[in-house]
């Protein structure tokens, strides 16, 4: 089979200035929790050991060109421009960042700009994080200074990038700093999340910037273990609170009224000021970028819900394993192609077909050392992964979706949060000692496939 994709198409890579950049002056909540508990955090790897791309921006360009990249994303660490968050700018990462977009333009490779990858100022943890909403205006101020500074030449901005990871992992399930377990805290996250969202595109819009502003949502459609009206339901809040609660403000500038309801009978709802729906329903986007890496299967609980442990959302469902599913065993995830499908035709039929494209899929793989073959890592897992990923992709747009591109998580390994270096995403296999970059086979798969727009596949 032949897959030829439409004229223009996106191809390129994400990444994020905390996972590649290196040390800088601002510290984040991550510099501070490794420095305390660095047993968090794979083989004792913290974030100042990366691939450095802020020694290597201009040769790591270079990989991008060969990777036929035509657009590539990043994201501006907050941290580095603004030290404590909200005093003055560093005019050494306005050099940088300045350096950085001129290059990746002038190289014919669209900079698309995150703003918040998961990476929170210590100063502005320090004084409650989203749980403040000083921090809103803190990030809002924040925003409108990268918008003025490199807004002429990046288009493509977004706000977030998985804005319900760090709800995720610091408010509900322990895996990022401040390790709190407590949902109304996390709603709160949440919500003031979104309400900084919105604060960045009114200032956007406001500025008449000649680009487009959007958010990055990493979307894991939620599959019932049946058609029982028990497991759909269960299913169906699992939708509403993993994805719903961000992707219904961004798209219709409202949250779901029976998310509303539900977290109202549970007395979980953050303080919501009479002025919040109108700044929300301003923060509809231009553009959506959906991370996609794994679906979410459920099936209605078993037990009875403790009632002394903590309010989570796992008092409405049981995650299902699917007996027959296929997995990565290395980041425990589940691999199945058609939800990519999935997700598209939910947005054309259920969201008015937005602007959209795929910002990240990926496969993070354990020891690639051992598919060396004369140097170079074969990892034909990864051109399966993919290739089986655009087919599906191809589908959605045959049939009317509107996906505009394809990036891949990432470009060369990188630093992964708590699990380091463990899993390998890159289509850039790299030496961590020595930080040699060395194309993997699947960067060469890549390359032609942007090259050609098109690949062939059994
Ligand atoms: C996404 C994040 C990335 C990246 C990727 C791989 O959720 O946007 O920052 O890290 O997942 O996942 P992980 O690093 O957890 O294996």
């Amino acid at each position: 089979m032949k897959y030829a994709f439409p004229d223009n198409f996106w191809w390129g890579s994400a990444s994020s200035a905390l996972q590649t950049e290196g040390a800088r002056e601002g510290e984040t909540t991550w510099d501070y929790w490794f420095a305390r508990e660095p047993n968090r955090f794979h083989n004792g790897v913290g974030p100042q050991q990366t691939s450095t791309f802020y020694q290597h921006w201009k040769t790591d360009i270079q990989l991008l060109k060969q990777l036929n990249h035509n657009s590539f994303r990043t994201s501006i660490s907050w941290a580095r421009l603004i030290p404590d968050g909200i005093g003055e700018v560093n005019p050494e990462a306005v050099d940088f960042y300045n350096q950085v977009i001129d290059e990746l333009n002038e190289q014919g490779i669209t900079p698309f700009m995150t703003l918040f990858h998961f990476d929170m100022p210590m100063a502005m943890q320090e004084i409650g994080g989203w749980e403040n909403r000083d921090v809103v205006e803190a990030y809002a101020r924040y925003a409108q200074i990268c918008f003025e500074l490199f807004g002429d030449r990046v288009l493509h901005w977004f706000t977030f990038n998985e804005p319900i990871v760090p709800v995720e992992g610091g408010y509900l399930y322990d895996f990022h700093y401040p390790n709190v377990v407590d949902f109304r805290r996390a709603a709160t996250v949440a919500y003031h999340t979104v309400l900084a969202h919105a604060k960045a595109v009114q200032a956007y819009r406001a500025g008449h910037y000649a680009g487009e502003i959007g958010i990055v949502l990493n979307l894991t459609p939620s599959y019932p273990r049946s058609q029982n009206p028990a497991d759909v339901k269960a299913a169906h809040i699992a939708d509403l609170m993993f994805n719903r609660s961000f992707l219904d403000p961004v798209l219709r500038g409202e949250y779901p009224a029976d998310l509303v309801a539900l977290l109202k009978a549970y007395d979980q709802l953050p303080a919501c000021k009479p002025e919040d729906s109108a700044l929300i329903a301003e923060g509809k986007i231009d553009l959506l970028g959906v991370n996609y890496y794994q679906p979410r299967r459920v099936k209605c609980r078993d037990g009875a819900v403790n009632p002394q442990a903590p309010f989570m959302p796992e008092w409405f469902f049981d995650n299902y394993e699917m007996p027959g599913r296929k997995m990565n065993p290395y980041r425990g995830w589940e691999i199945y192609a058609p939800g990519i499908y999935d997700i598209l035709v939910n947005l054309r039929d259920n969201y008015g077909n937005p602007r959209c494209f795929i910002s990240e899929n990926g496969m993070g793989v354990e020891n690639e050392q051992r598919f060396i073959e004369n140097g170079q890592i074969n990892d034909q897992y990864r051109i399966e992964f993919i290739s089986e990923h655009l087919s599906w992709l191809h589908k959605g747009i045959s049939e009317g979706c509107n996906c505009l591109g394809y990036h891949m998580w990432t470009f060369i390994d990188n630093w992964s949060w708590c699990n380091a270096y463990k899993n390998r995403y890159g289509f850039i296999q790299l030496d961590l000692k020595t930080q040699q970059r060395t194309m993997k086979k699947s960067g060469e798969w890549f390359a032609a496939t942007a090259l050609n727009n098109r690949f062939e596949k059994e």
